[in-house]
Parts: C-alpha cells; sequence; structure tokens
C-alpha cells in the first residue's frame, strides 16, 4: 500500500518518465533529491510573498497580517518599499549573474585578441565585423586580432563606463523604444552602474518610492538585457563560432554503459568548449580505451549543455532537475561544473557514487569537492587534465543503469540563422516571417524559457504551453531549460509539425524549420530581443516590441535570473507571463498590479504570474489577437487567386 502511494506521488514529480525510473531507483536507495526534499520543506510564506525585511539589524520585519497594509517596519519602511527593496535585489543579482558571465567571455575574447590565448580562436569573421559594425568600430585596415581587441575593448568599456550615455547596444532597440527609454531615464549607462546603484538604492533608508525603486530595476535589467547578456551572446558567438542546425539527442538515455560519460553543467562555454574538443582528441580516445571504455561521451546539463549543443552538437542529459539523477544512474565518470544553477547537494549525492565532481569556477567552489581551476591561458591543458580524470574513473563505476529515454533534437538557431533560413543566402530577412504574421497563417509569437522547479510538476507546463500554442498558429521559441524540456519530449524536431495548426504547418513546411525553435542558453534570451527589434524594423507590425503579437512564457521559474529576463523583456515592452510558483511580492497586492497596468501604461510591457498552465495560453492568445487587432490584422483575410487578367490590372 505504502508502495503504491510512493509511486503515485513520484508519477505526479515529473512527466518525464526517464525522471521517475530514477527517482524510484533514489527512493529504493533512500537517497534524498530535490524531488523528495520539496516535500520536506515547506516555503516560509512571509518571505515568498515579499513582505520580510532584511536588510537591517532593526529587523528582520515581517509586514504581516489583515492591516497589513497600515503597518510599517521598525525604520517606517511600508510594504510596498519592502516588497520592490527585495525584488530589486532579486533582479540585480540575476543581471549579474549574466553580465559578469558577459564581462568573462570579454576578457577572453581580449586574450585571444593579444595572443594571450592560444586555444582559441577567432571562430566566426563575419560576426566580428557585424559586432564592430554595431560597435561603429572601424574595421577598415585593420587585422581580425586588432578588431577583436576594439571590440572586447569596448565590449568592457559597457561594464564601467561612468558617463551617462547609454549602453552601446541600446541602438540595437527600435528608436521608439530608444525614444521611451531616454524619457523615462530608464536607459542603462552602465552595466555595473545600474547594479551597484539598485544596492545602494535598497540600502536601509535610501530609496523609498515603491515605483521609483522599479524604474531603477528596469533600469538595471536593460543593462544585462542590452547589455552583458547580449555581448555574452555576441562574443561567444565571434568565440566559438555563431550556431547553425544541428542534430543531437536530450534526455538521460543519451549516458552510455561502455563509454566514459562526461557532464557539463553550468552556464559558460570557455572550458567546456575545450573540454569538447580534447575529449575529441586522439590521444585522449587511446587512453580511454586503454582504460576500458569503448570512448568518451558528453552530455550537458543546464546552459552549459545549452552552449555546446548549440555549436557542437553535443547531446543533452537533461534540464536543471536533472543534475542530481545523473550521478544516481551510477554512469557519470564525471560532472564537470562552472557557475549558476550547480546546487550543492550533488556533492552528497556524489559520495554515494562513484561520480568525480569537479568545479572549475574561480567564483564558484563546493565545500569537499576537487576544485580544478580554470585558466583562459591554458585551457587545452586543463581541459585534457580533466578529461584524463573522467577516464581513470571509470574502473570505478558499480551499479549502472541508465534510462533507456532520449529524444532526436534539431537545435543551433541563432537569429543570423533564423534570417537566412527564411530569406535565403541572398535575401536574409525577416521579411517572409512578417509577411505570414500579417496574412494570418502565423498568429503571433512566444518564447518559452526559463527553468524547473520541484515546486511543480516537472517539465509539464512547459510542454502543455507548447503545444497548445503551435496548436494555435503561435510560432515558439526556446531557451534554457525549457528548451532541453521541448527536446526531451521530441517537441525539437521535425514530427514536432503534426502538433501544429495549418497555418503555421504550411509556413513550417515552406521554409524547413520546426514550429517549436531552439534559440539557445539564458544569456541567449538576448537572441530574442534581437530578432523582435529586427521584426519591427523589417516593417508592418508596427513601430515598437510593444506592438507585436509576441508574448514571453517562463512557465516553472525558480531563480533570480527568471526574474531579471523577465523585467528586461517587460521593459522591452513585451508581456511576459510566469508560471509555477506565486510572485515573489505577491504579498503585496498594489505592487502585483502594478507590475501589471503601471508597468503595461508606462513601458508597454507586462509582468503578470500565472499558476494554471491553460491560462497561461488563454492570456497569451488573447493577448496576441488584442495586438493583431490594434494592427488591423486581425481579420482574416480571403485569399484571392490572380488570373493573368487581374494580375495585368496590378498597378506595381
Ligand atoms: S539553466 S537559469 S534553471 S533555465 Fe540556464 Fe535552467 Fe533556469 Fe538555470
Amino acid at each position: 500500500m505504502a508502495d503504491k502511494a510512493e509511486k503515485k506521488k513520484a508519477v505526479e514529480k515529473s512527466i518525464d518518465p526517464a525522471v521517475l525510473e530514477v527517482l524510484e531507483k533514489a527512493t529504493a536507495a533512500g537517497i534524498s533529491t530535490m524531488f523528495s526534499r520539496v516535500d520536506e520543506m515547506k516555503p516560509c510564506p512571509i518571505g515568498a510573498a515579499g513582505e520580510c525585511c532584511k536588510i537591517c539589524s532593526m529587523g528582520p520585519c515581517r509586514i504581516t497580517g489583515k492591516d497589513k497594509e497600515n503597518k510599517t517596519g521598525i525604520c517606517g519602511a511600508t510594504l510596498d518599499t519592502v516588497a520592490a527593496r527585495n525584488f530589486a535585489r532579486a533582479v540585480c543579482a540575476g543581471a549579474s549573474s549574466h553580465s559578469d558571465h558577459g564581462r568573462d567571455i570579454a576578457l577572453t575574447l581580449l586574450a585571444v585578441a593579444k595572443g594571450e590565448a592560444k586555444d582559441y580562436q577567432i571562430k566566426d569573421e563575419i560576426k566580428l565585423h557585424e559586432v564592430a559594425r554595431l560597435m561603429n568600430i572601424s574595421t577598415e585596415g585593420k587585422t581580425k586580432e586588432k578588431i577583436a581587441e576594439e571590440v572586447a575593448l569596448k565590449a568592457l568599456n559597457n561594464f564601467g563606463k561612468q558617463d551617462s550615455e547609454p549602453l552601446t547596444y541600446v541602438s540595437r532597440a527600435p528608436k521608439k523604444r530608444q525614444e521611451l527609454w531616454k524619457k523615462l531615464g530608464l536607459a542603462p549607462r552602465g552595466i555595473d552602474r545600474e547594479v551597484v546603484e539598485t544596492l545602494h538604492r535598497t540600502h536601509a533608508g535610501t530609496d523609498q518610492d515603491a515605483e521609483h525603486i522599479l524604474d531603477q530595476v528596469m533600469r538595471t535589467a536593460l543593462g544585462s538585457g542590452w547589455g552583458g547578456s547580449m555581448l555574452a551572446t555576441d562574443l561567444s558567438d565571434i568565440l566559438f563560432g555563431t550556431p547553425h542546425p544541428l542534430r543531437a539527442k536530450a534526455n538521460l538515455g543519451v549516458l552510455k554503459k561502455d563509454e566514459v560519460n562526461i557532464i557539463l553543467h553550468g552556464h559558460e562555454p570557455t572550458l567546456s568548449e575545450m573540454i569538447v574538443a580534447a575529449s575529441r582528441e586522439q590521444d585522449m580516445i587511446d587512453y580511454a580505451k586503454s582504460k576500458g571504455a569503448k570512448g568518451i561521451n558528453l552530455a550537458g546539463i543546464c546552459c552549459t549543455a545549452n552552449e555546446i549543443l548549440m555549436r557542437q552538437g553535443v547531446s543533452v542529459a537533461g534540464n536543471v532537475l536533472h543534475q542530481e539523477l545523473a550521478i544516481i544512474t551510477g554512469a557519470v565518470d564525471a560532472m564537470v561544473v562552472d557557475v549558476q544553477c550547480v546546487f550543492q547537494s550533488l556533492a552528497k549525492i556524489a559520495e554515494s557514487y562513484h561520480t568525480l565532481l569537479i568545479t572549475t569556477s574561480a567564483k564558484a567552489k563546493i565545500k569537499g569537492v576537487t576544485h580544478v581551476q580554470f585558466d583562459e591561458h591554458r585551457p587545452m591543458e586543463i581541459a585534457k587534465e580533466i578529461v584524463k580524470m573522467a577516464i581513470d574513473n571509470f574502473s570505478n563505476r558499480k551499479e549502472v543503469s541508465i534510462p533507456s529515454f532520449s529524444n532526436d533534437l534539431i537545435a543551433g538557431f541563432s537569429h543570423e540563422y533564423i534570417r537566412y533560413m527564411l530569406g535565403g543566402k541572398y535575401r536574409a530577412s525577416f521579411r517572409p516571417l512578417n509577411d505570414n504574421i500579417i496574412n494570418g497563417r502565423i498568429l503571433g509569437a512566444a518564447a518559452i524559457v526559463g527553468c524547473n522547479n520541484p515546486r511543480v510538476v516537472h517539465d509539464k507546463a512547459i510542454i502543455h504551453i507548447a503545444k497548445e500554442l503551435i496548436k494555435n498558429n503561435v510560432l515558439v521559441v526556446v531557451t534554457g531549460c525549457s528548451a532541453h524540456a521541448s527536446g526531451k519530449a521530441g517537441l525539437l524536431a521535425p514530427e514536432t509539425m503534426e502538433h501544429a495548426g495549418e497555418g503555421l504547418k504550411e509556413v513550417c513546411e515552406a521554409v524547413g524549420i520546426s514550429p517549436i525553435i531552439h534559440v539557445g542558453s539564458c544569456v541567449d534570451n538576448s537572441r530574442i530581443l534581437t530578432i523582435l527589434s529586427e521584426v519591427v524594423e523589417e516593417g508592418g507590425l508596427g513601430d515598437d516590441i510593444s506592438d507585436l503579437p509576441a508574448v514571453g512564457i517562463c512557465p516553472e521559474w525558480y531563480c533570480e535570473k527568471a526574474l531579471e529576463i523577465a523585467v528586461y523583456c517587460v521593459a522591452s515592452g513585451a508581456y511576459v507571463l510566469f508560471g509555477g510558483v506565486d510572485s515573489p511580492v505577491s504579498g503585496c497586492e498594489p505592487l502585483v498590479k502594478y507590475m501589471i497596468d503601471g508597468w503595461e501604461a508606462k513601458v508597454g510591457g507586462k509582468l503578470e504570474f500565472e499558476p494554471d498552465a491553460q491560462k497561461i495560453v488563454e492570456k497569451t492568445l488573447e493577448h496576441i489577437q488584442k495586438k493583431r487587432k490594434a494592427l488591423k490584422i486581425d481579420k482574416a483575410k480571403e485569399r484571392i487567386l490572380y488570373d493573368m487578367e487581374s494580375r495585368r490590372e496590378l498597378s506595381v
């Protein structure tokens, strides 16, 4: 009886059969995972609702109860100030994570340009020239190294500059959006400066007007979206290549029983790119064979997975909630981690298996875990050392049980490739997309981004929303762990066409794309900003991002980076819907309302939390229809077939 109850409980945890299989094994072995601990640890209702202020030692103060609107903390801070400050600090941490990632890529590019990081090359010269053009750097008569140096220095200047001019990439946004930011004082000036100013403003006794605090939150998030994140994407493309479609597989079934399995987990491409290269070197393969393995098998988790999937076609072991489960298969010889979304519980789980957990970032150590420090000046040497450690650990495997589940996928859709795919080599453009939105074959577009959260059924909302939207002719782009969920569910393969509505199917068949397109990692949400701006520039769909029939959705959010992405999308004019757990300011109804109505009135975008996945679908479709109506493209036009005579009458 107890067994049945346990099984039922497990089934309610995820829609992924591989997850359920490994969870059963974990339960039998008495191993605790995020899926089990979430039942033991209830969220603190005060903290979850944003009602707790712990920014000074007079408190922590709790602004709770029936008359909380009339209560204050000891300093007099009201509930909206407290909730806005908490939200601001969360967005600040998210923006810092993405932007610090961007800074490191810029520093690597600089080292490569100066000849100090010889293992890396400038892989995409066309992109280098394009980025130089966007940065107003002249390229005439300069070597690629010289251009790369100037690009890297300009990028780094965006982090620390002190003047009040907007960041370089703000000029990529539609003109109308730039003017609005200027008018409202929201244009980010320096990536680091906005973060520091937000932390300053949220110190005790500083900015105590919730709306004013939230303005600065938008400016900080924009500094990441149109700054740190966008630079991370562009400079990674220059160094490691701009993605183009590649085939791979997703889910724990990509692990191999007879090969050395190395999982690359975290977010950054610098070391993982080198580990991919090292694992393909003959001396490493021979060494693996000498130890009884048939080869070396790499697989990714989280956004490191996305980086090496998009550019190298490395298969995906899973999304954020797979990290513990991968080790529990007993088949992972080394898990190599860098930064973000890497959980401390891995250390404890690895103790019960043979897996060698290796931290590599100077910014992220885990107590008791082997640390091999990454250094961009000798990355191949370090990568080989790590691959060798994994190979040496192969013979220590005990019981191995790899779930048989995995699905084929196609990933690698950069905005450059999408433009090329739509218009061809000589007329690469978003025109066909705009035309098909205008003629109604495609109703609109949605970006499904972000994480998983064990507080909700793993992957369920992501997959439900994705399927429902394509059925309603909404083109979907995916990033982050939502992209992994889609890949595992088989939705990134051409067969997804079956689930699409007639109009969308027609366009996808003509262009040769799937109705759900994988555009990258979390920092690559900046690619979506670029796509939206280029769609606006192409014409016919209004003159700002807020005019477009498009919605951003994060169905299963868990972290501060997700909030920061939400805010830069809202401040760029998008309607953003978050599913799963409630708003982090849910205890303050006026603030919840302000982020919907107040932000919409101010910047044309809004942030809404909606736990019901079906309601997210309905709200998305409703919003898209509202935007289509405003653009006067809501009425389906009859398709007229012209004969020769009527063609002659056309005055074109
Ligand atoms: S990894 S930020 S859980 S998407 Fe980018 Fe996944 Fe969210 Fe981490």
